[in-house]
């Protein structure tokens, strides 16, 4: 024991070590008096004392707490600006049994945050907001917060904040408390002692009613900014106690189980079901033909029907009961900008949406050749719209198939369906779903005859190219291309 007793030690939801710095592992990086320390300290020491800590999950915002993940020993996420309790509510809906805690400041879920905050207190999510106010941006140096007071003089607002020119302090606990879906909101100050306690104890209330599924709290914390205000600790506690309390009154704003409607009875319905989507289609067991995983970037310029080819194939890989994503991606200009989208096919549940090594390129155009060529996935395919590659290109990797996609639409009788041509030869050339099922979902789209015409020529045209031109097991030649 080296001659003394340790009566009052770290809180175990605390790492050991601090481990962001090679020194200074026993210290946070908050400027010493500052509130962010304190409250921390009470969440943690609530947290082991419920025995809670297992279970939790902290959500850390951008601010002065943007570091909170470096000594909370919790699961733990950081998200963008103010998006804390969005991110909250998913982490929670996906492991309702876990204990999910938002700590946000007064710039992050106040200003840029204010729709996220309000919608989830909104939803009644059964989440623990921590908000630290302490009237001002601390992490970008001082600038005007939603709840700085009038008169405060900050970067932003030299002159001393104006009701006339900035509003008056926004009183966010009041606010979330005229909704009413909240469960428990609190406002407490880390002033002194005494204070400091009782933020404890709503700290630990709020955990407590959501461990015990009871839904949304937030306890609102005035909390000591000392360096932003120019203060010295001592004095910058006093001024919250004495000065920051007069705007924020302390004291429970809200304290009930909300009463919410009685629940309409939802038909359960499968999301294909619901959508109508594959109705009518045969059952799975009589039509799985031939499919493969497959992930497709398909780019060029708007017009092309870049969007739609990618419809197509996640609508073929939908009707063959495959999991699909559609993930579409264009410029402001209607036509002639830039546009892309990513289609995932996929027997197993999808993670993201976006995809950064495709295993096929659709190429429409050059920019995006030389833009999205880069990113195949090792081994990939590229299907470029042209009958070579330009002559100062060569793709590192990929085996790259040129197919004059626009000539051959063209030859058909209309360059509108050079993307119908190139998804035939994608079909043809990855084997990913049948060419059959393209003209299936064409003929279910496509009402207009002549171009439902039009466009299972096509199809077939893409796949005859690929099948008669291009020679089984071709290799990148070197010129660049598969012949
Ligand atoms: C989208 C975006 N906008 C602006 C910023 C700049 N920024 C970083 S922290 C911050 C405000 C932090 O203030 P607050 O939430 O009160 O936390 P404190 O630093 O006082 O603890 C701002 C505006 C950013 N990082 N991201
Ligand atoms: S600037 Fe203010 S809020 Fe940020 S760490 Fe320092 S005292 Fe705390």
């Amino acid at each position: 024991m080296n001659g003394y007793e340790v009566i009052h030690e770290k809180s175990p939801a605390f790492y050991d070590k601090f481990e962001r710095k090679g020194e200074l592992q026993q210290q946070t990086h908050y400027c010493p008096g500052c509130g962010h320390g304190i409250a921390h300290k009470l969440i943690a020491e609530a947290l082991s004392e419920l025995g809670l800590q297992h279970r939790a999950i902290l959500v850390s915002p951008v601010g002065c707490s943007v570091f909170a993940y470096y000594y909370f020993d919790v699961g733990n996420v950081q998200v963008a600006h103010g998006r804390a309790p969005a991110a909250a509510t998913a982490l929670k809906r996906a492991h309702p049994e876990s204990i999910v805690m938002a700590y946000q400041g007064d710039g992050d879920l106040a200003a840029i945050g204010t729709a996220e905050i309000i919608h989830a207190a909104n939803r009644g999510e059964n989440i623990c907001v921590f908000f630290v106010n302490n009237s001002v941006y601390g992490m970008t140096g001082g600038q005007m917060a939603p709840t700085s007071l009038i008169g405060e003089v900050t970067t932003t607002s030299p002159w001393g904040r104006r009701a006339s020119n900035e509003g008056l302090p926004l009183h966010v606990a009041e606010l979330l408390a005229a909704l009413e879906t909240p469960t428990y909101i609190e406002r407490v100050a880390l002033n002194d002692m005494k204070n400091i306690m009782k933020a404890k104890k709503a700290v630990k209330k709020a955990l407590q009613i959501q461990k015990d599924g009871g839904g949304f709290s937030l306890v609102e914390i005035l909390s000591p900014c000392p360096t932003i205000m120019k203060m010295d600790p001592v004095v910058a506690r006093k001024w919250v106690g004495e000065t920051l309390v007069k705007t924020f009154p302390l004291g429970v704003f809200r304290d009930r189980k909300p009463e919410l409607p009685p629940e309409p009875k939802i038909p359960v319905k499968t999301i294909a079901e619901a959508l109508e989507v594959g109705s009518g289609a045969p059952e799975l067991t009589t039509r799985r033909r031939h499919t493969r995983d497959l992930t497709v970037k398909i780019a060029g310029f708007g017009g092309q029907g870049i969007l739609l080819i990618g419809q197509l194939l996640a609508e073929m890989g939908l009707r063959e009961h495959m999991e699909v994503c559609w993930l579409p991606s264009y410029g402001p200009e209607m036509r002639s900008g830039s546009a892309h989208c990513h289609v995932t096919l996929s027997h197993d549940r999808i993670g993201t949406p976006l995809i950064s090594q495709p295993e096929a390129l659709i190429a429409m155009n050059e920019p995006s050749l030389r833009k999205f060529a880069p990113s195949v996935a090792p081994g990939g395919l590229i299907l470029y719209n042209h009958t070579k590659l330009p002559e100062d290109f060569r793709p590192s990797h990929g085996r790259v198939v040129c197919v004059p996609a626009s000539e051959i639409a063209d030859k058909l009788g209309s360059a509108k369906v050079a993307n119908v041509v190139m998804l035939g030869a994608l079909l043809e050339e990855t084997e990913c779903l049948p060419t059959e099922l393209a003209v299936d979902v064409l003929e279910a789209l496509v009402k207009n005859p002549k171009l439902l015409d039009l466009d299972r020529r096509a199809i077939v045209a893409g796949r005859d190219y690929v099948d008669t031109q291009i020679e089984v097991g071709a290799v990148p030649q070197p010129d660049g291309y598969s012949y």
